[in-house]
């Protein structure tokens, strides 16, 4: 199956940096070619400077997130359908900084997805159980049932990312992280179900060598131009 490397640029850069960064892949791009489909996810006000550059290039633009609605009296949201229009094919649903942040649960991140779905973007659902769900021994629990509630039946892609990974420089084990995937992929045939979680390029391959690990979702990693794309090699 073909691997994806997403960068999830989260709230960072200013419209020079995240052009710059975008610019930089594209060089990358064409002096190292890789085999994975690479997508990045700028901010939102940045979506259409980085569409630019990578207009010429074959890397992907995602959003950060959608609205479950598909137009009208929302003020500050941002729909599939615009995400689509800017040139994005790729929009994550679901991150658990908005699950935790902005309380979101599993029946607004399957209406986004399915929003998304109805604009033809390809929804990244993320899923993970934190700590105390770890250390109680309901991992498995709790992310089939997040995966269960939050993915609508169509063309999606899954993220696996344990909450207690993110950001930290923690990463579960292989046989952690295959556990979950299997899991996952027993319930979801045929769906790519990716994994973050403080991705690096010294354990990009590694994670990527675990069965039923299709991609990986990269954060604080995808902000530097060269880290990102030895990842993107590692795939
Ligand atoms: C998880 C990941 C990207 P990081 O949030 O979505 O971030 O690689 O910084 O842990």
């Amino acid at each position: 199956m073909n691997k994806w490397i997403v960068g999830n640029w989260k709230m960072n850069g200013m419209m020079s940096s995240c052009r710059d960064l975008a610019a930089g892949l594209v060089t990358l791009e064409q002096e190292k070619p890789v085999r994975a489909t690479v997508v990045v996810c700028p901010p939102y006000p940045y979506l259409g400077v980085v569409a630019l550059r990578l207009m010429d290039s074959s890397l992907h633009l995602g959003g950060q997130d959608c609205s479950a609605h598909e137009a009208g009296a929302f003020t500050g949201q941002v729909s599939a359908k615009m995400l689509k229009d800017l040139s994005c094919g790729y929009v994550i649903v679901g991150h658990s900084e908005r699950r935790a942040q902005l309380n979101e649960n599993n029946d607004l991140i399957r209406q986004k997805a399915q929003q998304s779905l109805a604009a033809s973007l390809t929804p990244i659902i993320c899923v993970g159980e934190n700590l105390e769900e770890r250390e109680t021994g309901k991992a498995i629990d709790v992310v089939l049932s997040q995966v269960q509630q939050a993915v609508p039946k169509g063309k999606c892609l899954i993220a696996y990312e344990p909450v207690w990974a993110i950001g930290t420089g923690k990463t579960p084990n292989a046989s952690q992280i295959g556990e979950i995937h299997q899991m996952i992929a027993r319930q979801n045939p045929g769906t790519p179900i990716l994994y973050g979680g403080s991705v690096k390029s010294s354990n990009a391959s590694e994670i990527l060598a675990i069965p039923h690990v299709h991609g990986l979702l990269v954060g604080g990693a995808s902000l530097d131009t060269a880290e990102f794309w030895k990842i993107a090699e590692a795939a």
